[in-house]
């Protein structure tokens, strides 16, 4: 089978998510470094966001989509369960991840550090200072959920882990970010045995924000 080509960043915490995936699984993959916006990434996302895939003559958009499709496409193991209830917890944790979490953490807390909308280009320290109750309080709702398993889900890894873990690894990188996660023991403990793992040792991102394609 023709090896499947992720279109996206290092950098980029989507692409990071389908990079687990492959490592995890074990599958031969190729990663073609483009900078957001690029038009290879808008020549299969419709609205430009990274990761695409091509595998062979298929082309598909969107991270979770991606990832089921790897998943499926590719043997054992599996990061999306089979039993019913679990299959569901799984797509919840994606879910209120990608809808609500990765917005407080990455798109509004992060930004504010590494693409601040301030005149002179300094941490945006009014978004920081507004979004800290927010990151908190869902830092504290990840905590309670890692709590019982070292898992999102069941006591196996999942998509939902592979999903999250980019994104924490992203926020500790910065400083209120760092010791939210370091007051939140479950999870700390948790982002530390999970980035301890082959997979995310081979795929660390390095450190600053994607380019933006000079064409966007
Ligand atoms: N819903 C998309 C979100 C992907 C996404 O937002 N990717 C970011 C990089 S991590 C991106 O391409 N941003 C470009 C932009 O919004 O301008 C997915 O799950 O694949």
């Amino acid at each position: 089978m023709t090896a499947p080509e992720i279109i996206g960043s290092i950098r980029s915490t989507y692409t990071h998510a389908i990079r687990l995936v492959c490592e995890e699984k074990g599958i031969d993959y190729t990663l073609t470094e483009r900078p957001l916006r690029a038009p290879e990434v808008y020549a299969i996302h419709p609205f430009g966001k990274m990761p695409v895939l091509r595998h062979g003559d298929f082309e598909l958009f969107e991270s979770k989509a991606i990832a089921t499709y790897l998943d499926r496409s590719f043997p054992a193991p599996y990061l999306f369960p089979a039993d019913l209830r679990l299959a569901a917890l799984t797509e919840q944790w994606i879910s209120v991840v990608n809808t609500l979490i990765d917005h407080t953490l990455i798109r509004t807390y992060l930004f504010a550090y590494i693409a601040p909308k301030t005149a002179d280009g300094t941490p945006d320290r009014a978004a920081i200072d507004a979004v800290m109750p927010a990151l908190r309080a869902q830092i504290d709702v990840l905590d309670r959920a890692v709590a019982p398993t070292g898992y999102l889900v069941g006591d196996h890894l999942t998509f939902a882990d592979l999903n999250l873990l980019p994104i924490l690894h992203r926020v500790q990188q910065a400083p209120e970010g760092a010791s939210a996660l370091a007051d939140a023991p479950h999870l700390a403990r948790y982002y530390a045995q999970h980035t301890a793992r082959p997979s995310f040792r081979r795929t660390m991102p390095p450190a600053g924000p994607p380019r933006r394609s000079s064409t966007s």
